[in-house]
């Protein structure tokens, strides 16, 4: 097993891409600015699912150019990125055929996002890995009994149980992560999130994290495959819980005397998702400084870029992504 983390944990340093139908909105409707992350749009400014789809029939990025995304990671320093394949909205970046609600049936872009960051990952000699939502706002059988109220299950009452959701698990969301670890070369990690929705069992994570290792035996699997997020030791993990590869610690950084494989996710800002209102930056000073920290601490470091819905960096990450590339290459890689 130390045989199949080696290059992740060689590798030190990652970029995670939050991108989506959100990346339109970016975090605002009307006058009312959505709080925190702005993928949580559909969420925190409550759109129906009706009025929501409207955006990934909006969705076409025409500046996306997946060559000069790796590049720029590249550059930084980075050794993988971590694309957001379907986020907790439920549009699918690539060419699902489990789904309409894709890039290429619903979008009128109609290029396999996954394929061409995929690809070009594999030229440019980066990891190519995704991030996999279980939670899913737009799929009738992956929420609490009270659809259309989409997100009731979560964090309205816990309590509320849905009876269809072992069937959106196994004839959606695991012919969807099927698709994407069958289709689209070498995945170095799948990323997955939203396993705090109450139907979620450690079963069905158990199940997942076999499924994937039959399909690609080296491919990588964060913790959030289990529910609560355990597997990080000394950090709320309990005796004989599944916890997938690696720890997932978000937006800190833990203290040291960790013996598991971590990786601490940030933001540059306060949001992974688009979001122009937050210019609450932190400064490149800080986070190379947040870089030397992890990495003495034997983490790694997924820092966040949200492009918008042109497929665009902001101004703002590039220059943090540059002057972070300006460090590593006269301090030595990571
Ligand atoms: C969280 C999600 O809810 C956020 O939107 C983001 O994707 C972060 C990395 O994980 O749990």
């Amino acid at each position: 097993d130390d045989e199949r983390m080696e290059w992740w944990r060689d590798s030190k340093f990652g970029m995670f891409i939050h991108w989506g139908a959100y990346s339109i909105i970016g975090g605002e409707r009307g006058s009312k600015i959505a709080g925190g992350g702005a993928e949580w749009a559909m969420d925190k400014l409550d759109y129906t699912i009706e009025e929501y789809e409207k955006y990934p029939e909006m969705f076409n990025p025409q500046l996306f150019d997946a060559d000069a995304w790796v590049t720029m990671a590249k550059n930084a320093g980075m050794k993988y990125i971590v694309l957001t394949s379907k986020h907790h909205e439920g549009f699918a970046l690539w060419d699902s055929k489990v789904s309409d609600y894709d890039i290429m049936d619903t979008a009128p872009f109609k290029r396999d996002i996954v394929k061409e960051l995929a690809e070009a990952c594999k030229k440019q000699g980066i990891k190519f890995c995704l991030y996999y939502s279980i939670v899913d706002w737009h799929h009738p059988q992956a929420q609490g009994n009270l659809y259309p109220n989409y997100n009731i299950s979560q964090h309205d009452d816990p309590s509320v149980v849905n009876p269809e959701f072992p069937k959106y698990y196994e004839n959606y969301m695991k012919p969807q992560v099927g698709e994407l670890l069958k289709n689209y070369g070498d995945i170095g990690v799948v990323w997955f999130d939203g396993d705090w929705i109450s139907d979620y069992t450690t079963e069905m994570g158990k199940d997942l994290y076999k499924y994937i290792r039959d399909i690609q035996p080296n491919t990588i699997v964060n913790n959030r495959v289990d529910k609560g997020r355990t597997g990080m030791d000394g950090m709320n993990n309990k005796p004989g819980q599944f916890a997938g590869d690696f720890g997932t610690p978000e937006q800190e950084i833990p203290d040291t005397g960790i013996d598991s494989d971590w990786e601490a996710c940030m933001t540059m800002n306060g949001t992974w998702g688009y979001k122009p209102d937050d210019v609450n930056w932190k400064s490149s000073e800080d986070l190379i400084e947040k870089l030397v920290d992890i990495v003495s601490k034997g983490g790694n470091f997924l820092l966040n870029i949200g492009p918008d819905g042109y497929g665009r960096f902001p101004a703002q990450s590039i220059r943090r992504l540059d002057a972070m590339g300006q460090w590593t290459k006269k301090n030595g890689e990571a």
